[in-house]
């Protein structure tokens, strides 16, 4: 049996598990859990949201260590969120702090690449979806890339402090609309059309070979061997992907359900039409050359940032505590387009979302349970819409959706989320990111996992999921849809 570990760092809580993987054992342990989030620097009258990138650094380590305790550890492997960066001067030094891709410097300038390379194009060369935040657009609104020699992504940069070796993996380097989904190589043409130096884009590697190992000087700093450090799927969503215990042959939709709801099919090639591009799905890279044909749907960041503003206006409420009271509230009383760019940006949600339904001629959702079950019919709502254009872009049916990540401990979300797709949820596992890590690190080093089936199987045998089937009430979500948008047909 292999110990490893898994780094999976989300959006809102970064964590370390100790997994173990054999013959018939999968499991993995939460070793060390830490916060992460936005933190707002001021600057020349104006300011930036960042990461905390050398506190996730320490965190990270600790974790590493408590992991090594519990057991001879034989690698290690990270995944996190998508599309962020730090530069490095010629020397490695770290350029900055990394930005927080939720910040408004990236305002405007999906437009200004628009008119030097048209959207369709865009879209035919890197198969992404227009976020405003893609690193692509990142990376133009940097202020002066002239010091700057290579760009790594999170946990790119994260490995290189662990190995001191550079480089990009595959499946989050497909998030940086920089990325030919094609050929798989970097789209050094579109970078130099736009002026982004090619000297910033470091070699491709894929998931599953090995970084290197730890520094000898901070594995003896640490306590620790010096370890093998695997690249994995980097990018959380397609290590959560790996995760989704589908059976074989079966026609399965997923939503990877965090702070963003990832929501889509897996593909064996890119879906590069004029439908998708109008959808503005997305084609990211997946482990053993899979696609991910999804989109992003604003998940359960709307609910979390809404327990925030209660908490800053001095009326804390717990989670437990709010989803209780919407389990109470009459369905799709009121519901709003999760989509919408409005919710992108922290901030007063409960506020936002009145707004919303001020506009759409609803009665806006006053009591927090009130809120908190419009954020849930409406993520629902969304759901729906998105599995019926992935199921109808692409030609393929939809007979069971696997949720899996956070998301699944939302019970009533589950529920609905059965109903307005009105096809069964399999729900779990809630960490498919950390089994998705430790599975491509075991193969990579040497476990006998031959591929995706293998590795869901194993989830299968060893991981309860829990089933929730549709009521059968489907008229009133299409009525619902109807409410936020004229264009859909009921
Ligand atoms: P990320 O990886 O993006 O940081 P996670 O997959 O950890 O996100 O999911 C976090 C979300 O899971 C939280 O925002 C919360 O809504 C949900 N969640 C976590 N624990 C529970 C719980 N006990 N009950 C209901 N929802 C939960
Ligand atoms: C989810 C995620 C998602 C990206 C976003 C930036 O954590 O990686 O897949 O689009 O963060």
């Amino acid at each position: 049996m292999m110990r490893l570990a898994a780094v999976d760092l989300g959006a809102s809580s970064g964590r370390v598990m100790a997994g173990a993987v054999g013959p018939g054992v999968l499991s993995v342990e939460e070793v060390h859990r830490f916060p992460n989030g936005g933190v707002r620097v001021a600057h020349g009258g104006g300011s930036t949201l960042h990461w905390d990138i050398l506190g996730l650094y320490r965190e990270m380590l600790t974790g590493i260590q408590a992991a090594q305790r519990g057991g001879e550890l034989a690698g290690l492997g990270i995944d996190s969120w998508a599309v962020d960066y730090g530069l490095l001067d010629a020397s490695g030094a770290l350029l900055g702090n990394p930005v927080n891709y939720r910040d408004s410097r990236t305002d405007g300038i999906a437009q200004r690449v628009a008119e030097v390379v048209p959207a369709r194009e865009l879209f035919d060369i890197t198969g992404l979806q227009q976020l405003p935040f893609n690193t692509l657009y990142q990376l133009l609104a940097e202020r002066d890339l002239g010091s700057a020699e290579t760009m790594l992504l999170i946990p790119d940069l994260l490995n290189y402090w662990l190995t001191g070796v550079r480089g990009a993996e595959r499946t989050n380097a497909s998030t940086t609309q920089l990325y030919d989904v094609r050929s798989g190589q970097w789209a050094t043409g579109l970078a130099s059309r736009l002026g982004i130096p090619s000297r910033l884009l470091p070699p491709l590697r894929d998931p599953g070979s090995v970084v290197g190992t730890l520094l000898p000087d901070l594995a003896a700093e640490l306590g620790l061997p010096e370890l093998p450090v695997v690249a994995v799927g980097s990018h959380d969503t397609a290590s959560a992907v790996v995760g989704v215990p589908a059976e074989p042959g079966t026609n399965f939709a997923y939503i990877s359900s965090g702070t963003w709801s990832l929501v889509g099919l897996e593909l064996e090639s890119p879906e590069l039409g004029d439908s998708a591009l109008a959808a503005n799905f997305t084609n990211e890279g997946g482990v053993d050359g899979t696609i991910r044909f999804l989109r992003n749907v604003t998940g359960l960041w709307v609910l979390s940032e809404s327990l925030r503003t209660w908490e800053a206006q001095g009326t804390p409420m717990s989670l437990p505590e709010v989803l209780a009271q919407a389990a109470g509230v009459p369905p799709l009383s009121a519901v709003v387009d999760i989509d919408a760019p409005v919710f992108l940006p922290p901030g007063d949600m409960p506020a936002r979302i009145r707004q919303a339904c001020v506009d759409t001629g609803q009665r806006p959702p006053e009591a927090p349970g009130e809120v908190v079950r419009c954020i849930l019919d409406s993520l629902a709502l969304a759901y729906r819409r998105t599995v019926r254009q992935a199921s109808e872009l692409t030609g393929r049916p939809v007979d069971v959706v696997h949720v899996v990540g956070g998301g699944v401990r939302n019970e009533l979300l589950c529920q609905l989320t059965a109903d307005a797709c009105g096809v069964p949820v399999l729900a779990g596992p809630v960490e498919a990111a950390a089994l998705g890590n430790v599975l491509v690190q075991a193969r990579a080093l040497g476990a006998d996992l031959p591929d995706l089936a293998a590795m869901r199987a194993l989830i299968r045998a060893t991981h309860e999921l829990r089933r929730y089937e549709p009521s059968g009430r489907e008229s009133g979500w299409a009525e619902a849809a109807a409410r936020i948008d004229s264009r859909v047909v009921a």
